[in-house]
C-alpha cells in the first residue's frame, strides 16, 4: 500500500481541491422517517443523509456479510436479505445466534424510510449472510470458502468485521480466495482490529483488502482501534446504533444488550459503514474494479489528522454523497492488473511455504459507555 500512496496522494489533493469548491445542500424534507435517525451519528457523519437525498441507495448490489449470521426476520432487515450459507454447520440456516452479524447488517442496509428503527447507509442493497463465526466466537470457519462463495454467487462486496493477528503465518488459501474474488471485481473490506496496536490484523492487512479503523463522534481515533501502514480508511465505530436480533442471543443474554436495537463499539462497526458507501458507489457504477473503488473512495474521502493518508485514519472517512455525485477515478491501462497478478502469485507462493493455523476471533468491543 505504501508504494501506491504517493501517486494516490496527488490525485487525492486534486480531488480534494475540487471538493472544497463544491457546495452541498441538504434537503431536510428528503430525510427518511426512521425514528432513531437522530441517534445515528455515523449515518450523518458519512454524509448518508445527502446521499439519500440524491436517490442512490445501493440498488442492485449484493453485500456478503461474513459474520455470525443475520436475523432475517427482523422487521428492519427482512426485505433486504438474500439466501446465504452457514459454513459453521454446513447448511443453509444462517440464523444469527450471537447478534454481531445482525448489527453489522443493519449498518449497511437496514430498511429505510419505513417508519421504524434505523436507516442504513445503502438501504436498497441486499445482504448475503455467510456464517463463518459461531455464537461462541473463536476462530473463523472456512473464510476462504466463504469468500469464493460470495464471489461466485453475485456478491459485489465482501464485508468482514472479523480478524486476528498473525505474526508469522499467512493463510495461502485465504490469500488465494481474496485474489480470485478481486479478479471477479469483488471489493473486499475488513475491520482493522480492536487491540490499539500497529501490529497487522488479518484479513484486513492482506493485499486487495480495504482495512478500516474506527473513530468516535469527535473524529478522534477510537481508543481501541488498530492503526498502521495497512489502514485504508476510517469510519464511525463508537456507540453505533443498529439492529439486534428479535430473539435472545449471546449479546443480549450474556452482555446485557437489548433485543431489536442497541449500540456497539468496535472496528466491526466501522467496516460496514465503508461497505455501505461502496454499495452506493457500485449502484451507480456497477463495473468499477476494486482498485477503482478504492481510489475513488480515497480521492473523495474526508481527510482527518495529518494531511492526506496517515496510519490512523488512512485516506479518511469515505463520503457517501461524494461517491454518487463525483466521477470515479479511472484505472490507467493494464499495467496495474499485471502488477496485481504478479503480487498475488508471489504472495500465494510465499504463503505455501508456511504452515499452521490462524489465531482469530470476533472483532467486537462490547461497550457503549467507554468513550
Ligand atoms: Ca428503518
Ligand atoms: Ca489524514
Amino acid at each position: 500500500m505504501k508504494k501506491t500512496t504517493s501517486s494516490l496522494t496527488i490525485v487525492a489533493i486534486i480531488l480534494a481541491l475540487i471538493a472544497l469548491n463544491a457546495s452541498v445542500v441538504t434537503d431536510a424534507a428528503k430525510l427518511p422517517n426512521d425514528p432513531y435517525l437522530s441517534e445515528q451519528w455515523g449515518w450523518y457523519d458519512t454524509h448518508a443523509d445527502k446521499a439519500y437525498a440524491s436517490g442512490y441507495q445501493g440498488k442492485g448490489v449484493v453485500v456478503a456479510v461474513l459474520d455470525t449470521g443475520v436475523d432475517d426476520k427482523h422487521p428492519d432487515l427482512k426485505a433486504n436479505i438474500v439466501e446465504g450459507w452457514n459454513f459453521v454447520d454446513n447448511n443453509n440456516d444462517t440464523t444469527d445466534l450471537d447478534g454481531h452479524g445482525t448489527h453489522v447488517a443493519g449498518i449497511i442496509a437496514a430498511t429505510t424510510n419505513n417508519g421504524i428503527g434505523i436507516a442504513g447507509i445503502a438501504p436498497e442493497a441486499k445482504i448475503m449472510p455467510l456464517k463463518v463465526l459461531s455464537e461462541s466466537g473463536g476462530a473463523w470457519i472456512n473464510l476462504d470458502k466463504a469468500i469464493l462463495y460470495a464471489a461466485n454467487h453475485g456478491a459485489k462486496i465482501i464485508s468482514m468485521s472479523l480478524g486476528g493477528q498473525v505474526t508469522t503465518v499467512i493463510s495461502p488459501t485465504v490469500l488465494a480466495a481474496i485474489f480470485i474474488a478481486s479478479q471477479k471485481n469483488v471489493t473486499l473490506i475488513a475491520s482493522a482490529g480492536n487491540e490499539n496496536t500497529s501490529s497487522k490484523s488479518y484479513p484486513a492487512a492482506y493485499p486487495n483488502v480495504i482495512a478500516v479503523s474506527a473513530i468516535s463522534k469527535n473524529h478522534s481515533r477510537a481508543s481501541f482501534s488498530n492503526y498502521g501502514n495497512y489502514i485504508t480508511f476510517t469510519a464511525p465505530g463508537v456507540n453505533i446504533l443498529s439492529t439486534m436480533p428479535t430473539y435472545p442471543v449471546t449479546l443480549t443474554t450474556q452482555y446485557d444488550l437489548s433485543e431489536n436495537y442497541d449500540s456497539l463499539s468496535g472496528t466491526s462497526m466501522a467496516c460496514p459503514f465503508v461497505s455501505g458507501v461502496v454499495a452506493l458507489l457500485l449502484s451507480k457504477y456497477p463495473s468499477l474494479t476494486p482498485k477503482m473503488v478504492k481510489d475513488t473512495l480515497a480521492a473523495q474521502a474526508m481527510d482527518l489528522g495529518e494531511k492526506n493518508w496517515d496510519p490512523y485514519f488512512g485516506y479518511g472517512i469515505p463520503d457517501a454523497y461524494m461517491v454518487v455525485t463525483e466521477t470515479p477515478i479511472p484505472e490507467f491501462g493494464n499495467m496495474s492488473i499485471l502488477f496485481l497478478v504478479s503480487i498475488g502469485i508471489l504472495f500465494i507462493i510465499f504463503g505455501h511455504k508456511k504452515s499452521g493455523e490462524i489465531a482469530s476471533r470476533i472483532e467486537t468491543r462490547y461497550s457503549s459507555k467507554l468513550e
